[in-house]
């Protein structure tokens, strides 16, 4: 069975709505990264970039939210728009857009407006900014399509809506006034029974909720490093 390495992180969370969609029976492998489990050499082995989601199926392993989609999307079929030039112009796209885009600008503004040791306002600005200008992106393609790829729900709309429902975390309480059609998408997948049972997923194991100097140095190793 495959086996699903997760967490209750947003990338992994768009995994298992995925899953939870598609019915795809699967073996949830908690990894809990506020104990350091993603540096064991084990899970090492799986994903050398130390990070969730990651899948085994069968010999094939895949780790990286937006490949493990795509590579889900195209061993069911399932959630995949037309298989035209065309359309896996716009899904290769929007897939790499929010792996390149949306995922690490809006990681990197949770991270310095919640755990960077000091309040940087420069760093704060840059990643609210960026982060802000990539869902603005989102919203106006969505102000002109119900779904990222037009008429149907894919897995580019799984991989946007793991960021987009933390939208208050990452740029604050008030953001979603700005992405009226962002959040009517967000809305609409959240909605879904697959949505809750993804979310859900994270409570079925006791993960560490305490960010304490353990998690804080395991998950950001540069806090007791030097580089530059
Ligand atoms: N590009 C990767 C990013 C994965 C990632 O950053 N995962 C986070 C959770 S959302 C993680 O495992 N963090 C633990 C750590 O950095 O130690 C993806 O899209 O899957």
């Amino acid at each position: 069975m495959l086996k699903f390495y997760f967490s209750g992180a947003p990338n992994p969370t768009k995994v298992a709505l995925f899953l939870e969609e598609t019915g795809l029976p699967y073996d949830p492998i908690p990894v809990d990264t506020r104990r350091g489990e993603q540096h064991k050499p084990d899970f090492l082995a799986i994903n050398p970039n130390a990070k969730l989601p990651a899948i085994v199926d069968g010999d094939a392993t895949v780790f990286d939210s937006g490949a493990i989609l795509l590579y889900l999307g195209e061993k069911t079929g399932k959630f995949m728009p037309a298989n035209t030039p065309k359309a896996k112009g716009e899904l290769y796209s929007w897939l790499m857009f929010v792996a390149s885009g949306v995922g690490p600008y809006a990681g990197q503004a949770v991270h310095f407006r919640n755990y960077a040791p000091e309040k940087n306002e420069y760093a704060i600005n840059r990643y609210v900014y960026e982060a802000q200008r990539h869902f603005g992106i989102l919203d106006a393609r969505l102000a002109k399509n119900k779904y990222v790829l037009g008429d149907t729900y894919t897995v580019v709309d799984m991989n946007v809506w793991g960021w987009a429902r933390l939208i208050p975390n990452v740029l604050g309480e008030k953001a979603w006034e700005k992405f009226p059609n962002l959040k009517r998408l967000t809305d609409e997948i959240s909605a879904r029974p697959a949505a809750a049972k993804a979310v859900a997923l994270k409570d079925k194991h006791k993960f560490k909720t305490d960010m304490d100097e353990e998690a804080l140095h395991t998950m950001f190793p540069h806090m007791k490093v030097k580089v530059a």
